[in-house]
């Protein structure tokens, strides 16, 4: 029996309903141009939002699949990064082009479409490949343009990577903002983000997710937001030059999940390389650097906590905080097997997903067991569904198939309530944030559909 006690009675939908609802949000995001994050909180298109959107799009048009995520990909700058955000045209979300002021300050930015000046986790390699096999089994054949087009821009994003987000040169891939980990106001930044100053200077600003959300406690607080923004205006200060970003940014972490994520992801874009032709050299280069992060991953993995570390690269020391991303091993291997089984074991035990008090055992941001856990907080507590999938998806690609088998099933019933909300409190399954989330509904057709 379920223990978890939802406070407002759930509506529970069927799967032929759920799939219809996440078709229904997937076609309500889409303003022609591109498929929004999410209708209000987020208008424009997210990196690694859409590379999972395009994944859930192929099922239900393999066309347009291939057209969202050349959208991203048309916006990769010069230099090979891959923005963070692609702006639509319409406004509605803070900071929005004028004060990032990318094209204005570096050479390198695309000016049509505007841009972020950061990245998010290089995620897109793991959708080419679904999106590449969905197309091929239901006979699409734009998914192969895709692959032909899309391979030698993913490569040089990874490559932009390894030159940019390297500092040490050790395979642990850097972040100078914590939006870049896409787990914003995750417990991991504390410490960091305490040592980030922003300055008198800082220009005003007025925040408008604040609006959005009606329970602020659900959102970054106010002080977290004068630091996002004050490293932003240190980067525009050095005009987003990347190697320059890294030298003076008061932020600079290596991050273990978006280096976890690189190497399935360098493997994943090697492998289709491989089938597909492209150049030996670069194939194996991308190999090279899958190996190089996966070790940088297995030794940031603390055997006496039994999680990885980030490693704070201005203070100079790891950064022990328990969270989801400890379990980053499990995605890119690297471990010796008894370590990975005893990681695995932790992952689905009863400080995380095994939990006995959770709505559904989907592993949550932070452990309900932990001092720091707030269950409706964003990044600190809650359940997301795109962090199950990544790691349902990992877990199949490595023969883990109970396990994957259980988080699908698990996840699929936090969000039968139809909501797909951005993220889920864990001991009631109560929808959090932003409520027809694109990058939820995607999830929930991409498991319905490989039943
Ligand atoms: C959240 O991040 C944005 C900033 O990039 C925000 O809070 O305004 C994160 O959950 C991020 O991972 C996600 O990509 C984005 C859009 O869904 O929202």
């Amino acid at each position: 029996m379920r223990r978890g006690v939802a406070h407002a009675p759930r509506r529970r939908l069927g799967s032929v309903q759920l799939a219809a609802g996440a078709a229904w949000t997937l076609s309500r995001n889409d303003i022609g141009t591109m498929i929004t994050a999410a209708p209000r909180l987020y208008p424009h298109m997210w990196s690694w939002d859409t590379a999972f959107i395009s994944i859930g799009l192929a099922h239900l048009n393999a066309d347009r699949a291939v057209a969202e995520l050349e959208t991203l990909l048309g916006a990769q700058w010069r230099n090979g990064m891959l923005p963070h955000i692609v702006f639509s045209s319409g406004g509605g979300y803070f900071p929005g082009p004028e004060r990032w002021g990318t094209a204005e300050l570096n050479p390198d930015a695309p000016e049509s479409p505007r841009t972020s000046g950061i990245c998010q986790p290089p995620v897109h390699a793991i959708a080419l490949r679904r999106i590449v096999d969905i197309g091929r089994q239901t006979g699409q054949s734009s998914v192969e343009r895709l692959l032909a087009e899309g391979w030698p821009r993913l490569y040089r994003w990874h490559e932009w990577l390894v030159r940019h987000r390297d500092p040490r040169g050790m395979g642990m891939l850097a972040i100078v903002h914590g939006w870049e980990s896409g787990m914003d106001n995750s417990p991991r930044w504390d410490e960091p983000y305490a040592a980030v100053e922003p300055g008198a200077d800082l220009p005003p600003y007025a925040r408008t997710d604040r609006n959005l959300v009606a329970d602020h406690g659900e959102r970054p607080s106010d002080l977290e937001y004068d630091r996002y923004l004050w490293l932003i205006e240190e980067m525009r200060r050095v005009g987003y030059d990347a190697d320059q970003v890294v030298r003076t940014s008061s932020f600079l972490v290596g991050d273990v999940f978006v280096t976890a994520l690189f190497a399935l992801a360098s493997e994943v874009l090697a492998t289709l390389g491989q089938e597909s032709g492209q150049p030996a050299a670069q194939v194996s280069r991308l190999r090279e650097w899958a190996a190089r992060s996966r070790a940088a991953v297995a030794t940031a993995y603390d055997p006496d906590a039994g999680l990885a570390r980030d490693f704070d690269l201005r203070a100079d020391r790891w950064l022990s905080v328990r969270t989801i991303a400890g379990f980053a091993p499990l995605l890119c291997g690297g471990l010796d097997e008894a370590a990975e089984r005893e990681l695995l074991d932790r992952l689905c035990g009863p400080d995380w997903a095994g939990h006995p008090d959770l709505f559904a055992a989907i592993p949550p941001s932070v452990s309900p067991n932990d001092p720091a856990f707030r269950p409706r907080e964003y990044w600190r507590g809650p359940g997301w569904p795109v962090i199950a999938w990544l790691f349902g998806w990992a877990f199949a690609q490595r023969g883990w198939t109970a396990q994957a088998t259980r988080l699908r099933a698990e996840c699929l019933h936090l969000v039968d309530d139809g909501t797909f909300a951005e993220y889920y409190h864990p001991l009631t399954g109560e929808p959090l944030g932003s409520r027809q989330q694109s990058w939820t509904a995607t999830v929930v057709l991409d498991w319905l559909h490989t039943a």
